[in-house]
């Protein structure tokens, strides 16, 4: 399989308010790295460089506005006097009355937010739109007829909506890979999100449409990330009712329990026909993830991998979450070798 992945997320590295203290990010560049060495270490196939795209290809995921947001968040935010990182503190919650864009960056940072766990550094916009080209050409490799691909994305994307990001994320990867698919000619589209925590970016950019069915399995939104949605009754809207399907499960879940998830995901991606699979794929469903709460062991990643290939479809692999470092290159590639059969 091929592993398409630049070193320019390493631009990228932010903080986080962590138990009330700021400290370093658990979404850091080792994370890629340790992913790589294992993409390297088992042979898992070549590596090559993504290609570069233009911000249109952004557009359709997200809003032209919120592009140039982020593309000017950084110059914005020092010409102000400041050099720290950029971080939002207030919000457009329920009952406040203005929809209207703000014209400082101050207020632009909670507009364009879900949550403060989406720094914006000097290096952030390169590594983002690096992380996007990375599944844009993990999609044009499926449109050459590959049978499956290895986007490894950083940083992640799939809590960042049409127009806000959050939870580490700015550009939706796999929605924007998505989204390329059927620019390229592809009917439908199906993602399967197999991060532990909901991809409520992705659900939101898809939720009116029929053309991408967009199915989750995590935990449950009453006690986990992000709260706010992955609900069983979120089903879609309008053209797009039924094209939306959440999975949650409670915490401390098992494989056992996973398995009968992935199935049912399973069924619903096959009646849907799509001619391209994108997979969210995080590793932080696993034991020992340090913010995540189900019980999947390592060769439980093998068996992920072999159930997602006998769904039969064009797969790309977009890297998500996963905080354990040391095992994060183990568990996603576990899930690669098991597609391909090797296990
Ligand atoms: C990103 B991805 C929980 C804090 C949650 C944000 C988590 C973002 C996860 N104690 N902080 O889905 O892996
Ligand atoms: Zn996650």
């Amino acid at each position: 399989m091929l592993t398409l992945y630049s070193s320019d997320h390493r631009l990228h590295h932010g903080v986080e308010l962590k138990d009330g203290a700021i400290s370093d990010s658990f979404e850091k560049p080792q994370r890629a790295e340790t992913v790589l060495a294992r993409v390297e270490s088992t042979g898992l196939g070549d590596v090559v460089l993504p290609k570069s795209y233009d911000r249109t290809s952004y557009i359709g995921a997200h809003s032209e506005r919120y592009i140039d947001f982020l593309a000017s968040a950084w110059d914005e935010w020092t010409a102000t006097g400041r050099s720290c990182q950029a971080l939002p503190l207030v919000w457009p919650v329920r009952g406040l009355p203005s929809a209207e864009l703000p014209q400082t960056i101050d207020g632009k940072l909670g507009f364009f937010s879900m949550d403060a766990g989406s720094p914006i550094n000097v290096g952030t916009w390169t590594a983002v739109c690096s992380s996007a080209n990375t599944a844009l050409t993990g999609m044009d490799a499926l449109g050459e007829s590959a049978r499956a691909a290895f986007a490894l994305c950083r940083p992640p994307g799939h809590h960042a909506g049409r127009e806000y990001m959050g939870g580490y994320c700015y550009l939706n990867n796999a929605a924007i890979a998505a989204q390329h698919g059927l620019n390229r000619g592809a009917r439908r589209v199906a993602i399967l999100d197999i991060d532990f925590h909901h991809g409520n970016g992705t659900q939101d950019i898809f939720y009116d449409r029929s053309d991408v069915l967009f199915v989750s399995i995590h935990g449950e939104p009453g006690v986990s990330y992000p709260y706010f949605a992955g609900y069983a009754t979120e089903r879609g809207a309008g053209a797009g009712e039924g094209f939306n399907l959440n999975l949650p499960l409670p915490k401390g879940t098992a494989m056992n329990e996973y398995e009968a998830a992935l199935h049912h995901a399973g069924s619903a991606i096959m009646r849907h026909a799509p001619d391209a699979l994108v997979i969210s794929l995080g590793v932080d469903t696993f034991e020992h993830d340090p913010i995540s709460h189900f019980r999947l062991r390592t060769p439980d990643y093998l068996r992920i991998g072999e159930i997602i290939a006998g769904f039969d479809v064009p797969t790309l692999f977009v890297m998500e979450g996963g905080y354990m470092v040391d095992e994060i290159g183990i568990n996603a590639v576990n899930v690669l070798l098991g597609f391909e059969g090797r296990n």
